[in-house]
């Protein structure tokens, strides 16, 4: 504990001790600690996606291999490659639909997203990212899902990054969001399309991950 107090850039806003409540901006909402109860079952069901699904280092339409390494389960799958960015019923490296989404998933992504204000939300897709130490994950919008007016819950757990919350041009200046083990941020209505990020993770151990971060997005997709 206090990791979080040590963990604050100069400048940043006052973040609250675990288990509290800030609103990022209109709509986007993080919720310290709010999956800590789960992290056990969360993580053995991460295990067993990637073991039917393996993580893997995806290339961007511009040709660059992503440092994060990615998988997912649900029925639609994120997945990018020289033609661009899209989601699947299949995943590519199988020819076989994605594993089905863990109940220990849904349960989370449906209860935090009724927290923040979005009920019903059902997500049917869950993209999986692993950062190993420096993997980072450059700004960009999410907007390959159909109705955008449908919130993403976003899961961190593991060792602990540096989220960017940015606005709705890529220029826009990005606040620092520390993102700890089992927290969660729910994001949509007018966030919906904000620019976002990942600074490089840094080096550490965590008792549960090791050296990686897993982040659990869930989306309504189709
Ligand atoms: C990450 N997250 O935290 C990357 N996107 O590892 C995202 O790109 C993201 O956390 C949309 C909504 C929430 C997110
Ligand atoms: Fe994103």
């Amino acid at each position: 504990m206090g990791g979080r107090q040590l963990s604050l850039g100069l400048g940043s806003p006052p973040q609250p001790a675990r288990g509290g409540e800030r609103v990022l901006a209109p709509g986007a909402l993080w919720l310290g600690g709010a999956a800590l109860s789960r992290v056990d079952a969360l993580l053995a069901d991460v295990h067993r996606v990637a073991a039917a699904a393996p993580f893997r280092h995806m290339e961007t339409p511009g040709g660059f291999v992503m440092s994060v390494a990615m998988t997912n389960c649900g029925r639609l799958g994120w997945v990018t490659d020289r033609s661009g960015y899209r989601y699947t019923e299949l995943d590519p490296q199988s020819g076989q639909p994605w594993p089905a989404m863990p109940e220990s998933f849904l349960a989370l992504a449906r209860e935090a997203a009724a927290r923040a204000g979005y009920p019903g939300f059902e997500p049917d897709a869950c993209l999986v990212n692993r950062y190993a130490i420096g993997a980072r994950m450059t700004r960009h919008q999410d907007r390959n899902e159909r109705d955008l007016g449908q919130p993403i819950v976003s899961v961190s757990l593991g060792l602990p990054a540096t989220f960017q919350f940015g606005g709705p041009e890529r220029s826009d200046r990005p606040e620092r969001v520390p993102l700890e083990h089992g927290d969660v941020v729910v994001w949509g209505g007018p966030s919906r399309l904000r620019f976002h990020g990942v600074l490089r993770l840094p080096e550490g151990e965590h008792p549960l991950t090791g050296p990686f971060r897993y982040n659990l997005t869930f989306r309504k997709a189709g």
